[in-house]
């Protein structure tokens, strides 16, 4: 094919709600051969090192508009751009960090870069006529993750006393992401019906990431109802489904300890490890996020002796997708996973790095998506390009959720019999 075709002829911007309702860039990018767009989500629970997002300020939007930063990404970003090889993603994403100038993407914003850079990758893809996750992946890339399925929602995501952000199924008995999805849905189905059982049918709303939000205070509560919903809907804990927590704890962390105000307990770096040993004894956890503040790496590093011979201990906020964060952390040995948001750190290249810097250490890497999101599936055939074998996208409902895991079974389907499903594997 001829290398002009992938040469870069416009860059466009234009504003978008995300699934809060609050504005976000959608970015367009045409080659000579072919066109791609991308949406930038948006966190709640933020790390403090992540890119930040450019927002107005003022009275319209609640403060929340993307005009200076769709002005910048007229002005600066497109005339920059025009006439690069988007398939020159490493090249392009350098650009727009020199661009910015900054060392968290102030200047542009986080938001601009990230949706600038992800359009650039799905245009040299259409320009190239594969599917985005094999143009990213290759010829390799046939493996599905298995999901991490956010049901029940607590911390900054819910309006409920839960102090853990986030209650997680993973359905790592099924032998496809179809089953998966449906084993999945069926405990979804059997969960609404006991919470409304046990709390009233009022109780059964959803939070940001489309799990419920009961009124239960207590993690145990919330574990309680996950496993009676896994044995209503026909299945085993522990062999059909595991389950997965994100603490979340920077959120918890307050002059100097981890205040649970939903448990009644304010504990030290100790008292929450055992906290978290205890609910291990109980249940079987197989993923703990985001178990002490972002910057208590001794905290980290104690979980993962003490856990990690039986679940990923994973780093969020405490790495922000920064691959220069993740070096020191490798060599510090603070956790056996990482999870991967493309808007943290602002373009899909230092993404890649951070991928790259964490699977070759023997790292997991998850795939996630942003509480704020949008129907943009980008991550979907991201997590089958990087053969990572872990996705974490929210509850099997909301739109902006279930674009990613429609977006999987397609990509099953498409595959085939080539395709493989990652199941157990991924864990300890
Ligand atoms: C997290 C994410 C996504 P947020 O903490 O892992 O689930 O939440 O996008 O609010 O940072
Ligand atoms: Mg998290």
């Amino acid at each position: 094919m001829e290398d002009s075709l992938y040469e870069i002829v416009r860059v466009r911007g234009l504003p978008a709600l995300d699934s809060r309702g609050r504005p976000t860039v959608r970015a367009v990018v045409e080659t000579r051969g072919g066109r791609g767009y991308a949406l930038a989500p948006s966190g709640a629970s933020t790390g403090e090192k992540e890119a930040v997002e450019l927002r107005d300020g003022g009275r319209a939007w609640k403060g929340r508009g993307v005009g200076l930063a769709l002005a910048r990404l007229e002005t600066v970003v497109a005339p920059a751009l025009v006439g690069l090889d988007s398939r020159d993603q490493a090249g392009v994403d350098t650009t727009l960090a020199a661009l910015d100038g900054t060392p968290n993407k102030s200047f542009l914003g986080g938001n601009t870069t990230t949706a600038v850079s992800m359009a650039v990758a799905r245009a040299a893809a259409s320009t190239s006529g594969l599917p985005l996750y094999r143009y990213l992946g290759g010829p390799a890339a046939r493996l599905l993750p298995t999901p991490l399925l956010n049901v029940i929602n607590g911390g900054a995501h819910a309006g409920n006393p839960l102090d853990l952000q986030e209650f997680m199924i993973i359905p790592v008995g099924a032998s496809s992401i179809l089953e998966a999805l449906r084993m999945a849905v069926e405990v979804y189905e059997d969960l609404k019906s006991i919470i409304a059982e046990r709390y009233g049918k009022q109780a059964t709303a959803v939070g940001d990431e489309g799990g419920f939000a009961p009124p239960v205070s207590r993690a145990r509560e919330a574990l309680d109802l996950l496993a009676a919903a896994v044995e209503r809907a026909g299945y085993t804990l522990g062999r059909d489904f595991l389950l997965g927590l994100d603490a979340a704890a920077s959120q918890l962390y307050r002059g100097g300890k981890y205040v649970l105000e939903g448990e009644g307990l304010a504990l030290d770096r100790d008292g929450l490890l055992e906290y978290y040993e205890s609910l291990a004894a109980e249940y079987p956890i197989a993923y703990l996020e985001d178990p002490f503040d972002e910057d208590d790496w001794e905290g980290f590093r104690e979980a993962t002796k003490s856990l990690g011979g039986r679940m990923l201990i994973v780093g969020d906020d405490a790495y922000c997708t920064n691959p220069r964060i993740l070096e020191r952390a490798l060599r510090e040995g603070v956790s056996n996973a990482a999870l991967l948001k493309v808007n943290q750190v602002g373009t899909l290249s230092e993404a890649l790095e951070y991928a790259r810097l964490a699977l070759h250490s023997g790292l997991r890497v998850i795939v996630s998506h942003r509480s704020g999101d949008t129907e943009d599936p980008f991550i979907a055939d991201l997590a089958v390009a990087l053969q990572s074998g872990l996705i974490k996208t929210g509850a099997p409902a909301r739109g902006e959720r279930t674009a990613k895991y429609n977006r999987l079974i397609e990509i099953e389907a498409e595959l085939g019999g080539a395709a493989r499903y990652a199941g157990r594997a991924p864990f300890p």
